[in-house]
């Protein structure tokens, strides 16, 4: 029996082998709430988050789909293939090629891997950029190269794939939400266009079921200007299925998307945006009551340097509004804002003597739901549930014969695992009033490293609060601009404050809070809704999970040590056998009093130069030592190898789980359980840049 009295037997979780399998997970619909108070809109937007997918585009499961028709025609691992594609569909080209082992070369029109080049050189595959402008001339010359070298061309599936693909499951995920949520018969489908294909898919599937009513609506861009749209379009496929096409401006497209994300918390791409754009002017047409579904391309990664970035709008020119500077804190400081503890925890944690359970002074526990619905009530629903996957290669390759599962948080809905505390302290605070009282109009302010930012600007968006971050300038400028895109002010803080300094993120944090009224410090190092939103939800999660398979062994980064402690005290109270490693990195003196020498480090978010109360050591049972070299090729070789597009800290904590299974020598039957916090998205300019790694000597042999 579970905890609820509900038979365990009745539903188990499951692990995927590889993370194509994770991906053929749906992706959720999340309604459009303050846009449709905006717009006065009598009708229903919903849309659909494609940002999700495991390489974070709806072109995913076109790549996906070409593949497995190339394998039907007997494409192997270590096969040569072509294919010409450019933006995000080449990111996805370039994961499916490098889970299955397939040496994959990118041919695109010129300018088009401007905004992804870094990442599909991480992915390992050659890109050829082509001296022409169109598709289909880069289609040509990438059909004589494949004749040249005998490779093969992977063109010829592609638009059949992107057909196939969002006919059997963009639509039929989309039909299969509208039954099980009741939310009204669907009267339009709205979808960006590039080539037209997933939008013909999906067409073809509404005219294929005889529901002649509801429309499919592409939307492309006026002059081709905004990525990912219109450049590739085949008018012939979209006329062939009544596919409706619609065009909006560039800078008109930029700005509203910049606003769908500050208002909706709905961090998408331009072209997605632009969709967005077009269904709320669509549902003023149409009758009152109408459901429109609109299909996000892509979300912001490839953007966080392009139409989000208010340096490029000033360079390039664009009509768009720039963001104004948010307060900053009083040149005066008055040491009594100080007076403050982070290292310890609010309230106190109890354990039951017998059945071990652990409750909390001032919080009440939420029950473990394991169920991802397909509609959601708002953007922060699509926080949790993440993806465990087994790792195929990385282990054998490292002398490790166990079995190592990894958790996706990067596909949480802001990214990162700190979305799980920061909508949980958020809920936590609105429920008791603690540790302030969140009333409209009030001023949330959070020192931190970037993510447990992101999740809380995320988490301001959809409630309705202001939000101040404030981040040591080692911090990368990715997160500084998703946070920027959610509408948060951020302010930077010198890496060298020590935490108790007025100039550090938490001394900033502390004097503006001092200065602003109705303002809250959730205050992620103390806060108990840290530790607890992974004891009550992310352990459980993995428990489900692995469902029959026993848990030898979890790896966890520690930075406020909310992971590790919540993780831990579940694991323990669950499985008593299994050990729990918290990895802390050179320079930080979480691991203990051994190690205190306090020192610069690039892996970010984990380690600190004081021991945050949300961190109970006693719950680990070991540490690990880490270093950015080791972490940052480890996370390298799991995007190349495994098509997991982690972060820094994520591949710490894989390096330093395999060094313990070859010092454990753990059996081939043994399972260890590895978190993984974020991914490439916050790190592109970063240890994804060679010309970074090599700068820090990371990349020497
Ligand atoms: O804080 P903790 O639960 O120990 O998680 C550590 C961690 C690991 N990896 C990354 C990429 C992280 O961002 C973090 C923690 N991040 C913060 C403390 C923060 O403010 O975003």
């Amino acid at each position: 029996m579970s905890q609820n009295g509900v038979q365990a037997s009745v539903k188990k979780g499951v692990t995927y082998n590889t993370i194509l399998e994770a991906a053929q997970r749906p992706t959720p619909l999340v309604p459009l709430r303050k846009l449709k108070v905006e717009h006065q809109l009598q009708s229903d937007i919903y849309v659909k988050l494609e940002y999700l997918n495991v390489a974070g585009s709806l072109e995913d499961r076109t790549a996906d789909k070409a593949f497995q028709f190339a394998e039907e025609i007997g494409v192997v691992r270590g096969d040569e293939v072509f294919v010409t594609a450019g933006g995000s569909t080449a990111i996805s080209y370039a994961t499916v090629a490098a889970v299955k082992g397939i040496k994959l070369t990118i041919y695109a029109p010129k300018g088009e891997f401007a905004l992804v080049d870094t990442v599909l050189h991480t992915l390992g595959m050659p890109t050829v950029e082509l001296p022409v402008a169109t598709y289909s001339e880069a289609r040509a010359l990438t059909e004589e190269a494949a004749q040249q070298k005998g490779a093969f061309n992977l063109n010829k599936f592609t638009t059949n794939a992107a057909f196939v693909a969002n006919l059997q499951k963009t639509a039929c995920e989309i039909e299969r939400a509208v039954n099980n949520k009741s939310i009204g018969k669907v009267g339009a489908v709205v979808i960006p266009l590039n080539t037209g294909a997933p939008a013909a898919g999906i067409a073809a599937y509404y005219k294929g079921t005889g529901d002649h009513g509801v429309r499919v609506v592409g939307v492309t861009c006026k002059k081709d200007t905004i990525p990912e749209m219109g450049l590739d379009l085949k008018n012939d496929l979209l006329q062939e299925y009544g596919v409706e096409k619609r065009e909006v401006d560039e800078e008109e497209a930029y700005s509203f998307t910049r606003h769908l994300i500050g208002t909706e918390g709905i961090m998408a791409g331009p072209s997605s945006g632009a969709a967005v754009l077009e269904a709320i002017k669509l549902a003023k047409e149409l009758p009152a009551g109408s459901t429109i579904v609109v299909v996000l391309q892509d979300g912001i990664r490839n953007y966080l340097r392009h139409f989000l970035d208010d340096d490029w709008i000033v360079a390039n020119k664009k009509n768009v509004v720039t963001r104004k500077d948010g307060p900053q804190p009083n040149s005066t400081y008055d040491p009594k804002v100080l007076v403050y503890d982070p290292t310890k925890l609010a309230g106190e944690w109890t354990q039951d003597p017998e059945t071990k359970a652990w409750s909390h002074s001032e919080v009440e526990f939420n029950q473990f739901n394991p169920e991802r619905p397909l509609v959601l009530d708002t953007v922060l629903d699509a926080i949790g549930k993440t993806p465990l996957v087994k790792l195929q290669h990385v282990p054998k390759a490292h002398g490790v014969k166990c079995n190592v599962y990894v958790k996706c948080e990067y596909l949480n809905a802001g990214g990162s695992t700190k979305d799980r505390i920061a909508k949980r302290m958020v809920e936590i605070a609105e429920k008791t009033g603690k540790p302030g009282k969140l009333v409209p109009g009030v001023t949330l302010i959070e020192p931190t490293s970037g993510n447990t930012g992101i999740g809380l600007s995320l988490a301001s968006a959809v409630r309705g609060y202001k939000c101040i971050i404030t981040m040591p300038k080692k911090m990368s400028k990715e997160k500084a601009i998703a946070m920027a895109s959610l509408g948060s002010t951020i302010i930077r803080t010198p890496n060298e404050a020590g935490f108790d300094s007025p100039h550090s993120h938490i001394g900033v944090a502390l004097r503006l809070k001092s200065e602003i009224q109705d303002a809250v410090v959730l205050d992620q190092y103390c806060n108990p809704g840290n530790p607890l939103a992974h004891y009550e939800q992310t352990a459980e999660e993995i428990i489900y999970d692995m469902g029959d398979k026993h848990i030898d062994l979890v790896v966890l980064t520690a930075g406020t040590g909310g992971t590790v402690t919540g993780i831990s005290r579940k694991i323990h109270e669950r499985i008593p056998t299994a050990k729990v490693v918290g990895v802390d990195p050179h320079g930080s003196i979480l691991a203990g009093p051994a190690e205190t020498d306090i020192d610069f480090y690039e892996v970010e978010g984990i380690g600190y130069d004081f021991l945050p109360g949300t961190l109970d050591t006693s719950a680990i049972d070991y540490w690990a030592k880490s270093h950015d070299k080791e972490s940052f090729l480890m996370a390298r070789e799991l995007i190349r190898t495994e098509g997991i597009l982690c972060g820094g800290s994520s591949g710490c904590a894989v390096h330093y789980a395999l060094e313990e299974c070859k010092s454990l020598n753990l059996p081939e039957d043994a399972n260890v359980v590895v978190l993984l916090p974020d991914g490439i998205r916050n790190y592109i300019t970063k240890f994804l840049d060679d010309d970074w790694m090599n700068e820090r000597h990371f990349l020497d042999a």
